[in-house]
């Protein structure tokens, strides 16, 4: 078992049956022109978990550890675009619409893509998932059990969305997650702040969080 220096507390793990999730490290999201642009973002905001979490991933990789990849996105016919989805915002171009890295959050677009820094490698689960959270309209569940995964680390975009979204999906799962501090973003720096602080309240009332460099020691020994 490692252990890492967390709030509120250490989180205790064995490497075997952890899995590093890295959430909707798209295009659609980090680059200008995309689905979070449409939203009225600053993508800018997003980019400062990139380089922290290439070093986690490379490090994760090297002690083969699982690593699982997601994306949010919809089929190209929309079958699995609730309505209520569709016209949230008002946009004028909106999801399924044509945008400059094809149409807005739709799978085999390149706006769907992971950003070329974080690619995944063979043997990398990528899971498409049509909301915000990764289990809801997934095989993640499954994926899990099959490979005997019992805490995550969580790591992606954005805090207060879809990280938190699958943070608490896995907790009502009974899965224990970590989430590094410096490797999630949010476009806006008071809802990073905050979104990391109601995970790890009340005892960790969701999870546990901590830096990345907390992580990197503990993997170091
Ligand atoms: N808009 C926003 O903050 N996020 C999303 O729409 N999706 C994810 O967080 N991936």
């Amino acid at each position: 078992m490692l252990t890492v220096k967390a709030t509120p507390y250490d989180f205790t793990f064995d490497p075997t049956n952890t899995a590093l999730v890295i959430i909707d490290m798209q295009r659609d999201f980090l680059e200008p022109g995309g689905f979070g642009e449409l939203l009225g973002n600053d993508v800018s905001q997003l980019r400062t978990a990139i380089a922290p979490l290439q070093t986690v991933l490379n490090t994760v990789r090297a002690k083969q550890m699982m690593v699982i990849h997601t994306r949010e996105g919809h089929r190209p016919d929309l079958a699995d675009l609730p309505e209520a989805k569709r016209t949230r915002g008002n946009l004028s171009c909106g999801i399924g619409d044509a945008g400059p890295m094809g149409r807005i959050l739709i799978r085999g677009e390149a706006g769907h893509e992971i950003i070329d820094e974080l690619k995944p490698i063979a043997g990398e689960p990528i899971i498409d998932k049509p909301g915000k959270g990764s289990f809801h309209a997934t095989d993640l569940e499954s994926i899990l059990k099959n490979h005997n995964i019992k805490q995550l680390i969580v790591t992606g975009v954005t805090t207060e969305v879809c990280v938190h979204t699958t943070v608490r999906e896995a907790n009502d799962r009974g899965y224990e997650c970590l989430v590094l501090s410096d490797c999630v973003a949010s476009y806006f720096p008071e809802f990073q702040a905050v979104g990391l602080k109601m995970i790890a309240a009340q005892g960790g009332i969701f999870g546990w969080v901590a830096p990345s460099s907390a992580l990197l020691e503990a993997l170091s020994i």
